[in-house]
């Protein structure tokens, strides 16, 4: 096969700070605004006392509401018992998630700013990857928000790795509650090389510190909001947990944090983020959820379907391509669907709309000061062999042939094994999923076909091998 992944020196810091050349990147600080008519402009200031970086001030007042019983998101955006709106600060709200979730919270009434130092972009051109929908840049993203909806979402350009410019950040617009989605996901891209393993682990776990640190020392009573992965778990041979096992040992019983098991450099930087943060509720009386996310699939929200600028990104690659996405393009485009080794490895996932709505339910009945919660955010478990009989299934009631291929897989985990995880916690507090139905698999291939020559399919096998990982120093081949 030909090498798909070219190792073109990745060193983050310099990557970055070559696209900084771009007043849009890295370390300056961007805040958009666009309050005064229909149309933004981008209102940069600059501040004489910090040299080479760019600031803008901004005046807002904080609220507070501690509740009991399980709130709606518009109750909370509203205040409640006030006529301010709770304002929301979301890291990663240009990535596929981000996205979703900023335009769905801002729909409901909060006060969004996003902040995103638009790192995952700079990987796709490192890389030579590319979204299967077009994206607009953020900065038209939130012109189009605001001029179809009236709504402003302010943005924040900047690393969060930066801890001067997080502060700014967190200063200026004072959140209620920070969602924090901006990591380094993808697997794979953690397991090509030393330097993407370390950029990984360093992004992930000092973002995360920062974001800690902040919230201690500028919002106190601000909730975090933490995008985990039920990928921390692993596959263990008993019933996963939400957050806390409960064990009797030598005639002792204690709650304990779930075991974790995390199979890729990525899976493991959402583990030691999780205990940063459970350690951080017990020693500063931070506020936290932990959401351990299952894969996410889809594309449309009712937010991202008002126009094609507010279009959310669609990844399909070996590395950045999440199963069911990837097998609905595979489909598309007559690919044999990539079934990674027997196709036994089961998962949690849940539909791009479940995940605003979890966020929203998390935000709306927030953690109390020094609670560290942990929710496990999927709606439904499938195998890799049983997303593939769905696929082909709604494939053939459209007039496709999908065939399957099975893959030597790339990764070490377990291809056969037991798995059941509990789920209810989101439930409980009000979460109506949207389940994997025929329709919404005919949609979503639907969309990957009438983007199909969009589809680079020398993209699609998988490229990143877990053992020989880091093998070669230029290239890197399965
Ligand atoms: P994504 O890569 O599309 O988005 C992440 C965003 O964070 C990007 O816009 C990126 O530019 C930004 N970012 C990364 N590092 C940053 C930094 N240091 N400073 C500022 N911004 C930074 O990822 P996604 O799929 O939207 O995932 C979001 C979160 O949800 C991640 O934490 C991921 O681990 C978690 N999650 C995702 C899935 C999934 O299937 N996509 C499943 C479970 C959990
Ligand atoms: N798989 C295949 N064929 C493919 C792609 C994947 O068989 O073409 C298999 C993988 O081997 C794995 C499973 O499908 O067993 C899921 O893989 P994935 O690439 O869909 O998801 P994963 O690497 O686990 O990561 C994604 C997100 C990550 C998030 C995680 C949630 O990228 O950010 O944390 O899903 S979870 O899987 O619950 O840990």
């Amino acid at each position: 096969m030909a090498n798909l992944v070219t190792n073109c020196g990745f060193s983050p810091s310099p990557a970055v700070k070559a696209h900084c050349n771009s007043p849009s990147y890295g370390h300056n600080f961007i805040r958009l605004q666009n309050s005064k008519s229909s149309t933004s402009s981008l209102n940069l200031k600059s501040s004489s006392k910090r040299s080479n970086k760019l600031y803008v001030t901004c005046a807002s007042t904080s609220v507070q509401g501690q509740t009991q019983t399980p709130l709606t998101g518009s109750q909370q955006a509203s205040g409640h018992s006030s006529s301010k709106p709770k304002k929301v600060m979301v890291i990663g709200g240009d990535g596929y998630c981000g996205w979703a979730t900023a335009l769905h919270l801002s729909n409901k009434g909060y006060e969004v700013a996003i902040v995103d130092n638009l790192v995952r972009r700079l990987f796709d051109h490192q890389l030579g990857l590319d979204s299967l929908t077009p994206i607009a840049s953020i900065q038209n993203r939130i012109r189009r928000w605001k001029s179809l909806t009236g709504k402003t979402i302010q943005l924040f350009i900047g690393d969060i790795c930066d801890f001067e410019f997080l502060s700014e950040a967190f200063k200026s617009f004072e959140p209620d509650s920070a969602v924090h989605f901006g990591e380094q996901r993808s697997a794979p891209f953690s397991m090509i090389d030393r330097s993407r393993a370390v950029y990984t682990q360093n992004n992930n776990v000092i973002g995360t510190l920062n974001v800690l640190f902040a919230m201690k020392e500028f919002s106190e009573e601000c909730h975090l909001v933490k995008l985990g992965t039920m990928g921390e778990y692993g596959t263990p041979n008993i019933d996963i947990e939400e957050g806390f096992l409960t064990i009797t040992h030598n005639g002792r019983t204690d709650t304990l944090p779930y075991p974790k098991q995390a199979s890729s450099f990525y899976h493991l930087s959402k583990v030691h983020d999780s205990h940063n943060i459970a350690f951080t509720c017990k020693a500063w009386g931070i506020r936290a959820t932990d959401l351990n996310q299952g894969v996410v699939y889809g594309i449309r929200t009712d937010e991202t379907a008002m126009h094609e600028e507010l279009s959310n990104r669609l990844d399909y690659d070996g590395i950045f391509g999440t199963a069911l996405n990837r097998f609905c393009v595979q489909a598309a485009v007559g690919h044999p669907l990539t079934v990674y080794g027997k196709g036994g490895q089961t998962r949690g996932y849940l539909d791009i709309r479940d995940t605003v709505q979890c966020v929203e339910l998390a935000i709306a009945n927030p953690a109390k000061p020094g609670e560290f919660r942990v929710f496990n955010q999927f709606t439904e478990q499938f195998s890799v062999n049983e997303l593939a009989k769905l696929v082909t299934a709604a494939g053939a009631k459209l007039g496709l042939d999908v065939q399957t291929k099975s893959v030597p897989n790339p990764r070490v985990e377990a291809e056969e094994h037991y798995y059941n995880a509990k789920h209810s916690k989101l439930s409980e507090l009000g979460l109506v999923p949207h389940l994997l139905s025929d329709s919404l698999l005919d949609s979503l291939l639907n969309f990957a076909v009438q983007y199909k020559d969009r589809v680079d399919t020398a993209q699609i096998m998988p490229s990143v091998s877990w053992k020989k990982m880091g093998a070669k120093p230029k290239t890197i081949s399965v």
